[in-house]
């Protein structure tokens, strides 16, 4: 049986997680509006990602014989002023998740709940990633500048991102995404 207070914090960020994938979604279109289809493509990988996230946190709980609350998601931004924005949002919704992780991991040393630490260890490294990812594309953009050409180079690289998973829904699937 699991914790209450580990309980509470993890159910929330069930709701965190998933709100990552639709705010992530949210720039999908806006990406798309602006012809930007590489960024468009990232985001949508970005979007199976966080699915995932999210029900790593789901399963964690059903397996320990919770009963998951699916939290309201918050009304998101849906319009950029240009394509640098939405990575700047990106990067500073990333270093808010990871605030959330540590909180999580402080809650659950403070109650003993050593079975929630290897899934919380596999968050705290994969909240390096998330930063240095949108925090990185972010340089490249300010690299580039006003640069039409460098945007559409930039756009491209990032049409290449691999999505190595199946369904987000899978289990299997989790260990796929590093
Ligand atoms: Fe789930 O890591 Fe991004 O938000």
């Amino acid at each position: 049986m699991i914790n209450k207070k580990v309980f509470d914090a993890m159910n929330e960020q069930i709701k965190n997680e998933l709100e990552s994938a639709y705010i992530y979604l949210s720039m999908v279109g806006y990406f798309h509006s602006q012809n930007l289809d590489g960024m468009a493509h990232w985001m949508r990988v970005q979007v199976h990602e966080e699915t995932i996230h999210a029900m790593k946190f789901f399963d964690h709980l059903i397996s320990r014989g919770a009963s998951v609350t699916l939290l309201n998601l918050k009304q998101i931004k849906t319009k950029w002023k240009n394509p640098m924005e939405p990575w700047q949002d990106a990067y500073a919704h990333e270093q808010f998740i990871t605030a959330k992780i540590h909180a999580l991991l402080k809650i659950a040393r403070k109650e003993n709940d050593y079975t929630a630490e290897p899934l919380l260890a596999w968050f705290v490294n994969e909240q390096i990633e998330e930063e240095n990812n949108t925090d990185k594309v972010c340089r490249q953009l300010e690299m580039v500048g006003d640069s039409k050409e460098g945007l559409f180079m930039l756009d491209r690289e990032l049409g290449t991102r691999v999505y190595p998973a199946g369904s987000c829904f899978d289990p299997a699937a989790y260990n796929l995404v590093q």
